[in-house]
């Protein structure tokens, strides 16, 4: 490709699923670079350190009506991944993170604003993670991510990073999220905030053309974005490795990667977060290698 050589990029592994509702996810990093992730980046032209994991945070039971559920344990990860992603940084290297539940975005915003208190995300998630620790819930912190971001929830995931709340709803987007999965309470209330939004029910034939735009909106209204990539914006009929099922509206994979194409070779890109992956669901080890050769593809350019 032309034009100025794509940053180093620093790649840390987060092997958690404590901040979800079943184990699975704290394999992803170890079956990621099995199927050859670091090796297909540098094939592709993408400089690469390797930062290496950290502990291993499998889910557990923490027993019946729990609003947070195992929250001093996520916090714990989450300001882990603060302080690894913060060294990664440091280093002059963008942050690749390997997940882990969505709970890990919480950490590398932090380490990432207090460097760039500018910073924008774009949340590529097949949910727009609103949830609340709330009576009737779950209590699944993994389903609860953007609420906290935006300083709700439970006040110690809330109040984890630099500032609170962590990110103004100017500095976010939301793509591919679909709408059915939206509380009628969260529609209404995202339709009056100042998130940028993008629905996969509005990305059409060419999801790559309307990704791009709300890209460059953020990127325009932030200092820098670093994009959360949630597995399940994938549909699982095509490429069923998200922790959780999407059936019948969400993306291919194909048209993902072209998305996160666009958002990781953009100048103003300043990480990415890999989350929700569940090597389980890849049972004849035939869908891992074609994820990893499709994202490798991705940040290469
Ligand atoms: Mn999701």
């Amino acid at each position: 490709m032309s034009g100025p050589a794509l940053p180093v990029l620093g790649l840390v592994g987060i092997p958690t699923s404590a901040g979800s509702h079943h184990a699975g996810q704290e394999r992803a990093p170890r079956r990621l670079r099995e199927a050859g992730l670091p090796e297909r980046l540098r094939a592709a032209g993408r400089m690469v350190v390797d930062h290496g994991d950290a502990p291993v945070m499998p889910y557990r039971p923490m027993g019946i009506g729990v609003a947070s559920r195992d929250a001093d344990r996520v916090v714990a990860v989450v300001r882990d991944v603060a302080e690894r992603v913060g060294r990664v940084v440091d280093a002059g290297q963008v942050p690749l993170v390997l997940g882990g539940d969505c709970t890990v975005t919480l950490g590398v915003v932090s380490a990432l604003l207090r460097r760039s208190p500018g910073l924008g995300l774009l949340y590529f998630d097949g949910d727009a993670d609103l949830g609340t620790p709330g009576p009737g819930g779950s209590g699944v912190l993994d389903s609860m991510g953007v609420t906290h971001l935006l300083g709700g929830g439970d006040p110690r995931l809330a109040r984890v990073g630099p500032r609170h709340p962590l990110l103004g709803d100017d500095r976010i987007a939301l793509v591919g999220y679909h709408p059915v999965e939206l509380a009628p309470a969260d529609a209404r209330w995202l339709a009056a905030s100042r998130i940028l939004t993008l629905p996969v029910t509005a990305m059409g034939d060419d999801p790559v053309v309307p990704a791009a735009r709300v890209m460059r909106s953020l990127a325009r209204a932030a200092d820098g974005v670093l994009v959360h990539f949630d597995v399940d914006v994938i549909d699982s009929g095509d490429a069923p490795l998200a922790n959780f099922p999407h059936f019948n509206g969400g993306l291919s994979l194909a048209a993902a990667a072209a998305c996160l194409r666009v958002f990781t070779t953009a100048p103003e890109f300043r990480g990415l977060v890999v989350t929700e992956l569940n090597p389980d669901h890849d049972v004849d080890g035939s869908l891992l290698p074609d994820f990893v050769a499709r994202l490798a593809g991705a940040l290469a350019g």
